[in-house]
């Protein structure tokens, strides 16, 4: 059976709304992060980046989310646009816009608001504007369709939600009233069963909640390791 290597977290729940749709059996395996599940050696040789999501499946061995989006899409053939040039290539855009842009920006600003042991007024202004900007550029194309690539839900849909069903944790509060187009899409796929299943599957492990010493030194390294 397909292995699911997850924690609660945006990047692995796009992967875990897009099982939960396709009703792909799967075994969910948790990776604490926090214990620093991440970096044993076992882990390591499924993703060597040390980070979740990943999945095994079969002799397949498939690394960042929306890689896993993208293998699992075309596996059941289900979720894609039409195969044509125009059509993949929007998929492709979006799909990348998300994983290059929107992850890393929105993954910093967090950081820098939560994490960061300064508060370093530079950093947490450039990743609150890109963050903003990244959603703003969602909610703008959301305006004007009903799902990101047009009529039907798709992969893209699914790789936005992860992130931006945490627009409050990624810039603030005060953010939603910003980008009313992208709240329709976050609530109208937050109320679907599979997504609702997605959401509750980290109840079945038990995850350090903590952000203490252990889990700073698993998921900040470069605390501990001076490169500059
Ligand atoms: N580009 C990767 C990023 C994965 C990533 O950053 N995952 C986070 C959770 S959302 C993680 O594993 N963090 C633990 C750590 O950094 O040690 C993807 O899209 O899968």
């Amino acid at each position: 059976m397909l292995k699911f290597y997850y924690s609660g977290a945006p990047n692995p729940m796009k992967v875990a709304l897009l099982l939960e749709e396709t009703g792909l059996p799967y075994e969910a395996i948790p990776v604490d992060t926090r214990k620093g599940d991440q970096h044993e050696p076992g882990y390591l040789k499924i993703n060597p980046n040390a980070k979740v999501p990943a999945i095994v499946d079969g002799d397949a061995i498939v690394f960042d989310s929306n890689a896993i989006l993208l293998y699992l899409a075309e596996k059941t053939k289900k979720f894609l646009p039409q195969n044509t040039p125009k059509e993949r290539g929007e998929l492709l855009s979006w799909l990348f816009f998300v994983a290059s842009g929107l992850g890393p920006f929105a993954g910093q600003s967090v950081h820098f608001r939560n994490y960061a042991p300064e508060k370093i007024p530079y950093a947490i202004n450039r990743y609150v504007y890109e963050g903003q900007r990244h959603f703003g550029i969602l909610d703008a194309r959301l305006a004007e369709r009903k799902y990101m690539l047009g009529n039907s839900y798709s992969i893209v849909d699914m790789a936005v939600w992860g992130w931006a069903r945490l627009v409050p944790t990624v810039l603030g509060d005060a953010a939603w009233p910003k980008f009313t187009h992208l709240k329709r899409l976050v609530d109208k796929i937050s109320a679907r069963p599979a997504a609702q299943r997605a959401v509750a599957l980290k109840d079945r492990h038990k995850f350090k909640t903590e952000m203490d010493d252990e889990a700073r030194r698993a998921m900040f390294r470069h605390l501990t390791e001076k490169v500059a």
